[in-house]
């Protein structure tokens, strides 16, 4: 399989083809500012390799999704935020309303959040 995907956005970022506001990368991911910035903070670290999902994470994948993680700090460093705190999420599937199909952790922060992080809180099933 491809490590890359001509049709995918993050991937035409991550090969220089579409601008964005990188401010991390080495090796095995880079990490950018949302254009759609939810919090005062708000960039997205992804892998360097086409992987569409966490659900698509596969064993070849393990140093990747690792250095997605290591990466968090730095990128926090860089955005002035490693030491007031920040979170990491990873929207997967249509209930997370998942919109890009390249893995990607939304590191926000910049100012105090809450916790359930959804509107309302209560947990409902069905
Ligand atoms: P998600 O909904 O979890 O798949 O998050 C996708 C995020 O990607 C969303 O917060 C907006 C961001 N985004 C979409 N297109 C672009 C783009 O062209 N450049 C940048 N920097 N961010 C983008």
């Amino acid at each position: 399989m491809s490590h890359s995907d001509p049709n995918c956005l993050f991937c035409k970022i991550a090969g220089g083809n579409i601008p964005a506001d990188i401010v991390y990368q080495d090796e095995h991911v880079l990490a950018f500012r949302d254009i759609n910035p939810a919090a005062p903070e708000h960039l997205l670290i992804i892998p360097r390799r086409h992987i569409a999902s966490l659900n698509e994470l596969g064993p070849e994948d393990t140093t990747v999704a690792g250095r997605i993680l290591q990466a968090a700090p730095a990128v926090a460093r860089e955005a002035g935020i490693y030491d007031s705190g920040y979170r990491l999420v990873f929207n997967t599937g249509p209930d997370s309303l998942q919109s890009v199909f390249h893995i990607h952790g939304h590191l926000v922060g910049g100012r105090k959040m809450g916790w359930p992080p959804f509107p309302g809180g209560a947990v409902e099933h069905g």
